[in-house]
């Protein structure tokens, strides 16, 4: 299966280099980037891939069965619409969409069409979270009845980025809303936000912030407190709990390495900096579903839906903050 990969930022250098090197039954064809400098950039394997400049010919060409879409969050719904033209499934990096309105309307058209759309929800691939998706399906902590979660950046995004992200809760946010959802079996349908600007003073003018708890209820009764942060400094550090009545599940910080060096000034150890090292595993592991679902005709495993329940999610959270109050998610599938 031919993937050509659209939009070379973090996220598409990623997607492409793993389709070069290590997914079984596919392989990258093309790839489209605006910006020449970047396709460039990219360590691709000589000759067999095709650069473009618009995407447009990249969904036009020979030999690409299916698409990669990891273009900055505002152009997704634009280019889903021309891949869903050509009916060419698609990995498209989340949100969806940044807002719910848009959201909706490309599920609905995929939907309606056929045509399979995994949604770039990587942690669901992670070795630890499906082993505690497991271990919760199994009955092992008994009924689950709160989430906990920790997601800080090390450093927050530069503002060209973040401008077209989506803001915090559609960019950062909706992992954890998506991990919430899918690790409790209930949907969240009541946010209430707090937050402010703490470190990055210029996120003020994009009227975004830094730094959030979001506290929330879910549709059986489940509850959940999650802290997001733009500027940790030190790291990525990604941590989550889940209380059951039988016992909890606890996904802690990964060291990038075993390692611990052990002097007279004291004991340290290495610490992941980024998602790219942190999920290096769950990035592959989620084209190598996606790949799979193709070749076998199933359903993908993270879908639309699941992008317009984090939007939504994700909304609620921002009117919450700019309100000051308890926000009631309204989207009903
Ligand atoms: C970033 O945009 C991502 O999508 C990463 O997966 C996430 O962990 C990080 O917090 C976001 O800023």
């Amino acid at each position: 299966m031919g993937i050509g990969v659209i939009g070379l930022g973090t996220m598409g250098t990623i997607h492409a280099n793993n389709l070069a090197t290590s997914i079984f039954g596919a392989g990258l064809v093309a790839v489209a980037d605006p910006d020449p400098h970047r396709a460039e950039q990219v360590s691709l394997p000589e000759g067999a891939v095709h650069r473009f400049s618009d995407y447009r010919a990249l969904l036009d060409a020979k030999g690409v069965d299916a698409v990669v879409v990891a273009s900055s969050s505002t152009t997704h719904a634009e280019i889903l619409q021309e891949v869903l033209m050509r009916h060419l499934p698609v990995l498209c990096e989340k949100p969806l969409a940044p807002s719910l309105q848009e959201s909706v309307g490309v599920h609905e058209a995929f939907h309606r069409a056929g045509v399979p759309l995994q949604l770039g929800f990587m942690r669901r691939f992670d070795p630890a979270y499906v082993r505690a998706f497991e271990a919760i399906q199994a009955g092992v902590i008994g009924t689950v009845y709160h989430y906990s979660g920790i997601s800080r950046d090390q450093f927050a995004p530069p503002l060209a980025v973040a401008q077209h992200s989506g803001g915090f809760f559609a960019d950062t946010g909706v992992h954890e809303f998506d991990l919430a959802r899918w690790l409790m079996g209930q949907e969240i349908v009541e946010v209430f936000v707090r937050g402010g600007v703490f470190v990055s003073d210029a996120y003020r003018d994009l009227g975004d912030v830094d730094q959030a708890h979001v506290s929330f209820g879910m549709d059986a009764g489940g509850l959940g407190l999650i802290e997001l942060t733009r500027n940790a400094m030190y790291g990525y550090d990604i941590r989550t709990e889940i209380l059951g009545s039988r016992g909890a599940i606890r996904i802690g910080v990964q060291p990038e390495t075993g390692m611990t060096l052990l002097t007279e000034t004291g004991v340290t150890g290495d610490h992941v900096l980024s998602y790219r090292d942190r999920f290096r595993e769950a990035y592959r592991e989620e084209l190598q579903a996606f790949v799979r679902c193709l070749h076998q005709g199933l359903p993908v495993l993270v879908n639309s839906l699941d992008g317009i329940r984090t939007v939504a999610v994700a909304e609620a959270a921002k009117q919450s903050l700019a309100e000051g109050r308890s926000v009631e998610v309204t989207y009903d599938a």
